[in-house]
């Protein structure tokens, strides 16, 4: 499972408040932390409150590149954003991301295939936030004719069904679920999947038992990626243990150290 880790988003009032103090320090202890617990690669966000995202977003990743050489998802609405970002970015660097409309594929595609970076792409339109299984598929379809047609590599593409908060989307989770299984089937090479895991249990009161009981159906369902907080020790231990039982790891009975000394 490549995990991305969630933690250095504007949507949490600390980095908020380091962004707009400047705070590199505050910023370089999350983007350390959520490696130490076991992520591969980070999630940049500036989050919604910023005023001035094309000079937040590139300073993120300057702050966390000081510290942490791993790949960065740079995540952001704002095509112009992400470009800002991508100047400074050094490692291969993951764009989070394009929708299936066709105006942003044709940005993103070309800003993914001349920065050499892997592309998130949502299934998701202008229409708005897909309603069922098939309205998904039908994005998804969209997204790699479109990757096919323009060279883009298939195995830098991930795909997101874009995960809904079961509390007002609870009929949804079944088919986002069984999407993961179904993008799969749509081309010869299958596109990997990738999940924003938190969404699901946003406002709700058992926000980690969801969490973790999310991860390991949808594990068990072919996921590839998920971007998730790395800081909490038994989404992390769920995760290892799911991957365990598909045998993607050896056992032994030290199984969860093993897998994070690795
Ligand atoms: N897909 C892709 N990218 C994404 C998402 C996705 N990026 C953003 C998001 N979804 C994933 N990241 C988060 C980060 C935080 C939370 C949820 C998803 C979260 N935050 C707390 C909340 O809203 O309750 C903030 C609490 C606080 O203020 O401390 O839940 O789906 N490709």
């Amino acid at each position: 499972m490549f995990i991305i880790g969630e933690l250095i988003n504007g949507m949490y009032s600390n980095v908020r408040k380091a962004i707009e103090k400047k705070d590199k320090s505050v910023i370089q202890k999350i983007a350390s932390e959520q490696i130490r617990c076991g992520a591969d690669a980070l999630d940049i966000n500036c989050g919604p409150a910023s005023k001035n995202p094309k000079e937040d977003l590139p300073w993120l990743v300057e702050a966390v590149q000081e510290v942490i050489d791993k790949p960065l998802s740079l995540d952001s609405s704002k095509p112009e954003v992400i470009e800002e970002a991508l100047k400074v970015t050094k490692n291969k660097a993951i764009i989070n991301s394009t929708t299936a409309d066709l105006e942003k594929l044709e940005i993103l595609v070309d800003l993914a295939k001349r920065y050499h970076t892997k592309l998130i792409a949502l299934t998701l339109s202008k229409k708005g936030v897909p309603q069922n299984k098939d309205q998904r598929l039908e994005l998804a379809v969209q997204i790699i004719s479109y990757c096919v047609e323009h060279d883009f590599p298939i195995e830098d593409l991930y795909l997101d069904p874009v995960v809904l908060p079961v509390n007002v989307a609870q009929a949804q989770q079944k088919d986002i679920l069984e999407s993961l299984k179904e993008f799969k089937l749509i081309y010869q090479i299958p596109p990997k999947t990738i999940v924003g895991l938190s969404n699901v249990s946003q406002g709700t009161l058992q926000r980690k038992l969801i969490n973790r009981t999310f991860i390991t159906m949808a594990i068990s369902l072919g996921l590839d990626a998920a971007i998730l907080d790395p800081l909490d020790k038994e989404l992390m231990d769920a995760v290892i243990t799911a991957e365990l039982i598909l045998n993607k790891q050896i056992y032994c009975d030290s199984y969860l150290e093993a897998y994070r000394k690795k």
